[in-house]
């Protein structure tokens, strides 16, 4: 842990190392109380900067030897560096530097550097954990060729990887054994990688298209083999898809996945050598969820993408840590899209990624973490790990394809690997690429205006009004933007802003878009969608020859990460509810009618009595002959309430709960019938598969029997609770039984406890699935006090602990987060138990302590008397004399 104050690091201070590191030959003597590492590097003084000492990187290490070309030196320690003055102006040309030092992987709780787990060895090292290794240049401009000898012993650690091709392996004395690695692509250290542990692996070769053969293997413990066939068909496809989509082969002769069960994030694209969560390799219809199997294809395609996107081209710098987060995000978006197939399955996917950002980048935009997607500053790295730099970044990209076009894109990145392979870059040199490879493009023409979505933080907002005028048959569309204020950026300047729209007619066709003095396109008709690129803070959109009054349909696709105030009327909203031929929008609509109902409900007096349109509107779409069950299932679940929340200036989290849980209530009760229908209607037939069509249906079925034991629970009815339990006992996949049991939880029904039993009885050697089980106990909606009690109680069960990063987060994350009115009480208990528990784990792990500490980014806009309360609550945490640098960071921005 770093102590003290930690200093503030800014972009505008980068300056290129003083030294390069060539080559590096690493020896591991692996042991979990003392790990030798003898580090033999080939250096060479950088002509291009001033000369210099050499300052290594290096955090609680044990050094034992500095040589230079086999000579002892002089050197120093300074905070966190080794210092060997004497190689200040040493002659060009290449020399040795040969370090010795020991660490401890088995006191190393933090789960950065070398560590152990479940018995085994394995590393993290993004973004500055290699330093906690061994002493080195620990940034990602510098980037070496690695030789790799790992030595254990042969029984305990069967299995020794590292990166890249095994050019040896042997036995050694006392029953040890040797594997010797290479790696030729030469790689920054945050990609480095070893695991050294008893695992077992399912292979399978595959042939890309230039004909070679490569290995792909997918390690994990003995045990676990039957839960690896997801994950290797998602590698196989990855591997497909990148090639076919983006003319990216597999560079390697063998890639590996290793999963681990202690693992701060959810995967990490070691150059070769993935090591992964478990959380996002493990699955079989038993324990693993629909969307399990989802999260799995888009991480294991996420860590894949990286090889091209992040190690092939990597980061100049921390700071432009997007170039490779936002990039490959949007590749993995792009992937499962593809995956999905139908338009319909595609716009499930878009929704939901849509609806992750508003759930965690636009709180993150709106409150003390806001920054841009290439940050200016930062204390503590780990903490930029955000939905700003991946899920932004990821629309930032986005929006790039959108304004060049898909196969424009595709050009764009041709033309980035042909500058860029090889070295590290920065994210101007990636929209640069894009821009120069589409000359006539909008973006190329917008340039250093579109750059802005890298350097202003903050989610601009979008107003709309438009005006028909009917002798002149026109229709004229206003479009302002303003982006407020955000930590050390008062004022804003205009955004590129891409909107794609189109307008629809009363009776729900969609109409011709022929702007002001525009000739007839070679296609011989007007488009009836298209984009319109705002770039001023107002502009003006013509369109001719239009009919009738008509309904914008503003943003389709969710075409830029904005809000949009488009002044629609319920009127509006149920037309295009109806007939938008754009998915996203449709569901926009339906979303935006339950919000207002919420929010009217939410600020007035609290009362929500749902009104027969939208009730109406419900019922049509829940009996709608063609819609998809995936769509239904999202057009007719509420807004979340986190969502609803941060539509709020003064927030009273309870209101919120009760109002959404009266809208839930009133929807189980009218379309009581119709949710029956659809119960029987949705039941996936044939054995388990994770395709889109039983995936929709397996969600609407779980939806509409949380809502019929909702209403029967009301009605001391105990039928469908009755259904529920045998449906949880009998149910041949993970979906199924949880949506269940979640029903029964959910409802408050007395056989959720019963039920909860069974489920820890059976699952109780599964420890993903006993995450599941602390999560749903978690997350259960707030009934008197009970859910928390329950919670506190869980702490003390024996399964429980807080060292391991997913059983923490499956119930301190999930009541802090997931559950708000289970967490926000009025005696401020939730706050203390917040407060605990960050400090608990800051001692142990402060990367994931700081990532819980974000839970209260948002304190500021509670109502009273939960403001006070939760404010006291992070400056007790600040108070702390002794704070890692990863907390402090979090809780002095909350508190400015
Ligand atoms: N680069 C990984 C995410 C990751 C980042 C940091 C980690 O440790 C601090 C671990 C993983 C990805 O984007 O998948
Ligand atoms: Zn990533």
């Amino acid at each position: 842990m770093r102590e003290g104050t930690a200093p503030l690091i800014r972009r505008e201070d980068y300056s290129a190392p003083a030294f390069w590191i060539k080559s590096v030959d690493l020896t591991f003597d692996l042991d979990p109380a003392k790990t030798l590492v003898i580090n033999k590097m080939q250096l060479e003084r950088n002509l291009d900067v001033p000369a210099q000492a050499l300052r290594l990187h290096g955090e609680d290490l044990n050094l034992t030897r500095v040589l230079v070309n086999g000579e002892s030196v002089s050197f120093r320690h300074e905070e966190g560096l080794l210092v060997i003055d004497s190689l200040q102006g040493v002659p060009a040309g290449p020399f040795t530097l040969e370090i010795r030092n020991t660490c401890a992987p088995e006191k190393n709780t933090h789960l950065s550097g070398l560590y152990t787990s479940g018995g085994g060895f394995f590393t993290q090292c993004e973004a500055e954990g290699f330093r906690r290794i061994t002493y080195f240049l620990d940034r990602p401009d510098v980037m070496a060729v690695y030789t790799v000898t790992l030595r254990a012993n042969k029984q305990q650690y069967p299995v020794l990887l590292s990166n890249g091709n095994l050019v040896e392996q042997g036995e050694l004395d006392n029953g040890r054994h040797f594997a010797k690695w290479n790696d030729p692509f030469p790689k920054p250290s945050y990609l480095f990688a070893l695991v050294a542990a008893d695992l077992v692996a399912r292979e399978q070769w595959v042939t890309t298209r230039s004909g070679k053969n490569h290995l792909l293997q997918v390690y994990v413990r003995r045990g676990d083999l039957d839960k690896t066939e997801h994950a290797m068909n998602s590698l196989i496809a990855s591997v497909v898809w990148d090639e076919a989509r983006f003319k990216l082969p597999l560079d390697l002769e063998r890639f590996m996945i290793v999963a681990v069960g202690d693992f701060n994030m959810g995967a990490m694209e070691n150059k070769g050598l993935n090591i992964f969560n478990t959380k996002y390799v493990l699955a079989n219809p038993a324990t693993a969820t629909d969307s399990d199997y989802l999260g799995i294809e888009s991480v294991v395609g996420h860590e894949y993408f990286h090889n091209w996107t992040g190690n092939r081209i990597t980061c100049r710098d921390w700071f432009q840590l997007s170039l490779k987060e936002g990039l490959t995000v949007f590749r993995d978006q792009e992937f499962s899209m593809d995956m999905a197939g139908s338009a319909s399955a595609r716009a499930v996917k878009r929704i939901d990624d849509v609806r992750t950002l508003r759930l965690s980048q636009f709180p993150e935009d709106a409150g003390p973490m806001a920054h841009p997607v290439r940050p200016d500053s930062y204390v503590e790295i780990n903490n930029f790990y955000t939905a700003t730099v991946y899920d932004k970044g990821a629309e930032v990209v986005r929006m790039m394809q959108t304004l060049v076009g898909r196969d424009g894109f595709a050009h764009g990145m041709t033309l980035y690997f042909e500058r860029h392979d090889g070295s590290a870059v920065t994210c101007d040199e990636f929209a640069q690429a894009i821009a120069d490879a589409n000359p006539q493009s909008e973006l190329a023409r917008l340039l250093p205006q579109f750059k802005r979505w890298y350097s202003q933080a903050g989610t601009p907002r979008v107003t709309a009004r438009g005006r028909y005028d009917a002798p002149s048959r026109t229709y004229t569309l206003l479009l302002e933007q303003s982006c407020g204020s955000t930590p050390g950026q008062a004022e804003k300047q205009p955004f590129v802003i891409p909107i794609a729209m189109g307008l629809v007619a009363r009776d729900g066709r969609a109409l011709a878009l022929q702007l002001e003095d525009e000739a007839l396109p070679a296609s011989g008709a007007y488009p009836q969608e298209r984009v319109l690129v705002l770039s001023e803070n107002r502009e003006f959109f013509t369109f001719v020859n239009v009919d009738e009054e008509p309904v914008p349909s503003l943003l389709r696709g969710f075409s830029a990460p904005v809000t949009l105030a488009d002044g629609l009327s319920d009127n509006d909203l149920l037309l295009l509810l109806q007939h938008d031929t754009d998915p996203f929008n449709r569901w926009e609509a339906g979303q935006r009618l339950a919000l207002a109902r919420l929010l009217a409900a939410v600020r007035g007096d609290g009362d929500l009595q749902l009104d027969q349109p939208f009730i109406g509107a419900m019922r049509g779409v829940l009996t709608h002959p063609t819609l998809d069950a995936a769509f239904k299932e999202l057009l007719l679940s509420p807004p979340s309430e986190i969502y609803i929340a941060e539509q709020l200036e003064s927030v009273d989290p309870q209101r919120v709960h009760a109002a959404r849980e009266a809208m839930r209530m009133q929807l189980a009760q009218a379309l009581r019938d119709d949710w029956a229908v659809a119960f029987e209607a949705n039941q996936a037939t044939g054995g388990y598969a994770p395709d889109p069509i039983s995936v929709g249906k397996r969600g609407l079925a779980n939806l509409a029997l949380n809502m019929l034991c909702l209403d029967a629970v009301a009605r001391g009815d105990t039928v469908w609770p009755g259904r529920a339990y045998q449906r949880f006992k009998d149910a041949s996949n993970m979906t199924d039984r949880q949506g269940a049991l979640w029903a029964l939880l959910a409802s408050h029904s007395e056989l959720a406890e019963p039920a909860l039993a069974r489920f820890y009885e059976l699952f109780k050697g599964e420890p993903l699935v006993i995450d599941k089980w602390f999560t749903l106990q978690a997350t259960a909606p707030e009934s008197g006090g009970r859910v928390f009690a329950r919670v506190k109680a869980l702490m003390n069960h024996p399964d429980f602990t807080i060292k391991n990063p997913n059983r923490a987060r499956s119930l301190i994350a999930a009541v802090c987060m997931g559950n708000p009115a289970a967490f926000h009480r009025s005696d401020a208990a939730g706050y203390v138990f917040w407060a605990d528990r960050v400090l608990e784990l800051d001692g142990i792990n402060p990367q994931l302590a700081a990532r819980m500490a974000r839970v209260m980014d948002r304190w500021s806009r509670l109502a009273e008397p939960y403001r006070s309360a939760a404010r006291e609550a992070v400056s007790r945490v600040a108070a702390k004399p002794d704070l890692s640098s990863d907390v402090r960071e979090i809780v002095t921005r909350a508190l400015a």
